[in-house]
């Protein structure tokens, strides 16, 4: 089973080496009708053109580019689309997947079974399966696969003498589908080989570096580069030694120069371990603080990595400010594609709609690079629920054109994968893209976030980060809710320009969407509809139950197949089971704080 190239059954032979050899293959078996000639054209990279000439079709590229071009052709025979002449190129260079896999074979915040690579401190992998992901990645334009978790444990932290040579193993198999590998590594390793400290500044220090980059890129010369997580939630980084982060990645850049790799430096940067009575910190302005004093002091293969909201995935957050301030850094905006905070791959919950709302809000020419946490695992369909397939696919083809409406996408995903009749891709479609609504109605209201189970993340839990010490605070008692982030409150919202800073500013004209992530607000407070705030929190509530049982019924009409079909029921009706917990402990919650009942009668727990 292999998610939307089901249909492209050919196995694949061990003997394609490089993307051009790949792409002939592919369109051999998989078109054999259709005469398609290749001609290279090693300078256009990922870009490609397809042309029509007397004898059929000529296909024009890239090494790479011609393996992009043969899945498109491949992709829209597949899915009933006529074929084209059309010229592309991606929108970012470098698009990338990463996956938090410890080499021990578990996978943080996995859902769909342990991890494809590792296993027993190992690698461990079925290359037939890497062969297959690398289609898949192919097939969606992702070029960059990071195997390991930037939360970098023993034995990838040492970076030991077999960790290369199963590396290289690994990298050549994905080198057929032009997916480069990365790795995370910790910024302490030094400290592991008998160098005293991990200190940016020290010789000794830049020494090892040098050197462990040099031993890399011997055995995987075209490695993309490393991913660093630092400082950042009990990690190592430049902040023990009092250095800066440019000071941090730079030298790190420096050692990975001479080989061409870049150096990915995560700009995930707060206090975890705030006081909840301090309310002058606020956990969205932490980012922001860390890095603007820093654009323009970074080498130019460093790439800033930011999360595409301010605090961590939720359902809901504004596009971070620091997307839209740097100018002088190259930037990579992360998306997540494991479901950690929107259902875990268990509820259903199509991304594009919402990354349509990001790619919106930030400049196309700011990014360099897009990054996604996997949602990938050992589990046969890879995505442990087979509709979440679609955000990997998706992630792909938007990371090559931001542009392409989420409809679209969602339909060519649908006819690719199922090969449903007119009117049930109709209803697959819509349920898809009214489902990260559905979703944000049942859990945490109106921008506020956070409310679940602390650790696990899945299922409510309104007090459970409440007094601890994440910064994730909604502050709630029995008059008001949210956190005033206005030039009156903590002051994060003058991190943005001024355009954006009208927009929010004011409860009255702010979007409702986001109205408790900007404001604190009394439940009497009136919304531009006429309702109050907390009649509005108990109705979407109620209705984003009522959307799931909805969901789970009309998925239950289609005529998926199995072992699909068994997968997407069970897990639909856990999905009710969730949002009527959800409903049922939000809704409490705000009742028994506020006393206000609801308007139309439904019952709220006293
Ligand atoms: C890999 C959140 C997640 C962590 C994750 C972290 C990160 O805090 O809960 O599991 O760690 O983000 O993005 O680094």
């Amino acid at each position: 089973m292999q998610a939307w190239l089901n249909k492209l059954s050919c196995p694949l032979p061990d003997s394609l080496r490089t993307p051009v050899e790949t792409a002939r293959f592919e369109l051999e078996h998989a078109l054999p009708g259709i005469p398609v000639q290749l001609t290279v054209a090693p300078d256009r990279g990922d870009a490609w053109e397809l042309a029509e000439s007397p004898d059929g079709w000529v296909l024009n590229g890239g090494e790479t580019g011609l393996l992009y071009g043969a899945y498109r052709m491949i992709m829209d025979v597949l899915s009933g689309e006529t074929l084209r002449p059309c010229a592309t190129a991606p929108r970012y260079a470098l698009r990338m997947i990463n996956c938090w896999d410890n080499m021990d074979g578990s996978v943080e915040r996995g859902y769909a079974g342990r991890s494809l690579f590792f296993e027993g401190g190992r690698f461990a992998y079925q290359p037939e399966r890497m062969q297959e992901l690398g289609r898949l990645l192919a097939s969606a334009g992702i070029n960059v696969l990071c195997i390991n978790n930037v939360n970098v444990h023993e034995p990838a932290q040492r970076l030991t003498e077999d960790f290369l040579p199963a590396l290289s193993a690994l990298a050549s198999l994905f080198r057929a589908f032009g997916v480069h590998l990365m790795i995370s590594v910790d910024f302490s390793s030094p400290l592991r080989h008998e160098v005293s400290t991990a200190d940016p500044l020290d010789p000794a220090v830049q020494r090892w570096w040098t050197e462990t980059a040099d031993r890399v890129y011997a055995e995987i010369p075209d490695l993309a580069g490393f991913l660093v997580k630092a400082d950042s939630e009990n990690r190592p980084g430049p902040f023990t030694y009092g250095r800066t982060h440019a000071e941090g990645a730079n030298m790190l850049a420096r050692a990975l120069k001479p080989h061409g790799g870049v150096l990915v430096w995560r700009a995930f940067v707060y206090n975890c371990h705030q006081d909840w009575w301090d309310e002058k910190t606020d956990r969205p302005k932490a980012a922001y603080e860390t890095y603007m004093p820093l654009d323009g002091q970074f080498e130019e293969n460093v790439i800033l990595q930011v999360k595409h909201g301010p605090f961590d995935f939720q359902v809901r957050e504004p596009v971070s400010p620091l997307l839209l301030g740097l100018r002088r850094t190259r930037v990579s905006m992360e998306l997540q594609l494991a479901q950690e905070y929107t259902g875990q791959q268990i509820d259903v919950y199509a991304m594009p709609p919402m990354w349509q709302e990001i790619f919106d809000e930030v400049p196309a020419d700011r990014l360099d690079a897009v990054a996604a946490v996997s949602n990938l695992g050992r589990d046969a369909n890879y995505t442990g629920h087979p509709l979440a397939a679609l955000n990997l696919y998706a992630f792909g083809l938007l990371g090559w054109d931001p542009e392409q409406q989420p409809e679209a996408v969602i339909r060519r995903w649908i006819r690719l994968t199922y090969g449903f009749a007119p009117a049930q891709e109709d209803a697959l479609c819509a349920l898809l893209l009214g489902s990260r609504r559905t979703y944000e109605k049942y859990t945490a209201p109106l921008g506020l976030g956070w409310m679940i189970t602390p650790h696990t993340h899945y299922g409510p839990n309104p007090d459970g980060y409440e007094y601890d010490a994440w910064g994730t605070y909604h502050r709630a008692n029995r008059d008001a809710v949210g956190i005033d982030r206005t030039e009156s409150g903590t002051g994060y919202l003058s991190q943005y320009p001024e355009d954006f800073r009208e927009k929010y500013k004011n409860p009255e004209t702010c979007p409702d969407l986001m109205l408790l992530f900007y404001h604190r607000l009394p439940y009497s407070f009136r919304m531009r509809d006429g309702r109050t705030l907390i009649q509005r929190i108990y109705d979407d509530h109620f209705e984003g139950c009522d959307e799931a049982e909805r969901m789970a019924e009309t998925l239950k009409t289609l005529p998926f197949p199995e072992p699909d079909r068994q997968v997407i029921l069970d897990r639909a009706d856990r999905q009710v089971h969730n949002a009527r917990s959800w409903r049922d402990v939000i809704n409490t919650f705000f009742f028994r704080f506020s006393g206000v009942p609801d308007v139309r009668g439904r019952i709220l727990r006293p």
